[in-house]
């Protein structure tokens, strides 16, 4: 039986109007393009939660969604019918990795064995189905937010039970992580923060985080679950204050704690607006301190300011993504851009989730198209070349190589007029250089 009412996706090139029929207009999978498949650079990943999930409520209003295995009552029978529906979305989309949390995939039992005999029961079925279609886990991660037990965090609950659950909890997602292969394992500390100060022990909860992270990388290792872990970032929502709050924030913990040899990050576009940032400078960080692991696409609305997960369609942010992963070479040794994605609550008919991955697909290839097109051209890199080239010679060199102290650059400065100065830099044309990256969006995509 068919779930979803499209055949497979195809790329038709660019369109001029709007589309009747579903097609990628930049994105061909099987396209060279820099040294590599288009796909291959990409590595576009749905996630479980956004897409076979989530009833896109809101805080006013109930779920909208209406899905095609919605006639299923009993909890179970629903989780066996969303594997063969999703399956059937993967193919129909094109894509070759998925993601999911623990909670996606099955009902929670009263204890925690009951809970992982449902899950193991859907897994087997997950299992089943990547033997045949070759489907891969990009990530998995486990639900350390949603149920009331969190209520204070798991790890950085202030009850001691909760953080024994939440590590029984996660060893059984490691467990399962190896089971489907997943590439990475994503820890993303859904109420690892606090609502307020009066009434926390802040050392005390990032030690217990650091412990946590320890033990689940020391069982990982154990079982010989290899993928990379990462830590996904956030400033705030649903806590006040999130200790993973941006990326300098969680590599200045990773060091502190001894955690950057064995993880890296995760990032979101929405959560870099949140934390004050664009995507861009996110992805920077973590690529300049050798920790950048795998994406979350989406997006935010700087009008409304939550994290309201809106499928990518920004193409200037794409572009700037992109031009970090072009420079890096690729997103991180097994990382992605993975759709933490979901409709909006008025784009509720099942194909809205084929429209959804579409707009983010093409806008994340485009970027890709633009940012290579860059590269080849060597845009960017020229100028940034010409703006440092004091440091290439010179007392630039020496200053580089460390070999003159304050007192031999109070010698070299001491006489030099302020016109001199003047004359040693330089206007950087910055509206030029929009202008350039404009030019490079509108030609390559034209
Ligand atoms: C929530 C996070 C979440 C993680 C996975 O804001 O983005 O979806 O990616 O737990
Ligand atoms: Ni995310
Ligand atoms: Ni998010």
């Amino acid at each position: 039986m068919a779930y979803w009412q499209v055949n497979k996706i195809k790329y038709i090139g660019p369109h001029q109007s709007l589309k009747s029929d579903l097609g990628f207009q930049y994105y061909n999978p099987e396209e060279i393009i820099g040294g590599k498949k288009m796909k291959d650079w990409l590595r576009f990943s749905v996630a479980y939660w956004h897409t076979f999930d989530q009833r896109l409520v809101d805080p006013f209003g109930d779920g909208t969604a209406i899905r095609p295995y919605d006639k299923y009552s009993d909890p179970m029978d629903q989780a066996l019918a969303k594997v063969d529906a999703a399956f059937e979305f993967y193919d129909k989309l094109g894509v070759n990795y998925f993601a999911f949390h623990d909670r996606d995939l099955a009902p929670e039992g009263d204890t925690l064995r009951e809970t992982n005999q449902n899950l193991d029961k859907i897994v087997d079925k997950i299992v089943e189905y990547q033997k045949t279609t070759g489907m891969k886990v990009l990530w998995n991660t486990s639900n350390l937010f949603n149920n009331p037990r969190f209520v204070a965090g798991a790890a950085t609950s202030p009850y001691a039970d909760i953080f024994a659950y939440s590590a029984a909890q996660l060893k059984h997602s490691l467990e399962i992580g190896k089971r489907v292969g997943a590439e990475n394992y994503v820890f993303w500390g859904g109420r690892e923060g606090y609502e307020s100060l009066w009434n926390t022990d802040m050392k005390r909860e990032q030690e217990h985080a650091a412990r946590f992270f320890q033990m689940a990388k020391d069982y990982a290792k154990e079982i010989g679950f290899q993928a990379q872990m990462l830590l996904e970032p956030k400033p705030k929502e649903p806590t006040t204050h999130q200790y993973d709050f941006d990326a300098a924030t969680t590599i200045a913990f990773m060091k502190e704690y001894n955690l950057d040899q064995d993880f890296k990050l995760n990032l979101e576009g929405n959560h870099a607006n949140l934390a004050g940032h664009s995507y861009q400078h996110e992805i920077r960080v973590a690529r300049t301190a050798g920790l950048l692991g795998s994406l979350d696409a989406n997006q935010g609305d700087k009008l409304i300011g939550w994290d309201i997960d809106e499928y990518p369609s920004n193409l200037y942010e794409t572009v700037a993504a992109m031009y970090e992963v072009v420079q890096e070479g690729q997103i991180g040794p097994h990382g992605g851009l993975n759709f933490d994605a979901k409709p909006r609550r008025s784009s509720f008919e099942p194909n809205d989730l084929f429209y959804g991955h579409i707009v983010g697909m093409d806008s994340f290839a485009a970027g890709l198209r633009v940012a290579l097109k860059m590269k080849a051209d060597h845009v960017l890199e020229d100028i940034i070349n010409e703006r440092y080239n004091s440091y290439n010679s010179g007392i630039g060199a020496q200053i580089e190589a460390g070999t003159v102290n304050f007192t031999d650059l109070e010698k070299y400065s001491l006489d030099k007029t302020q016109a001199q100065l003047r004359a040693a830099t330089h206007s950087d044309h910055l509206e030029q250089i929009k202008d350039t990256i404009n030019h490079y969006i509108i030609e390559t995509l034209s």
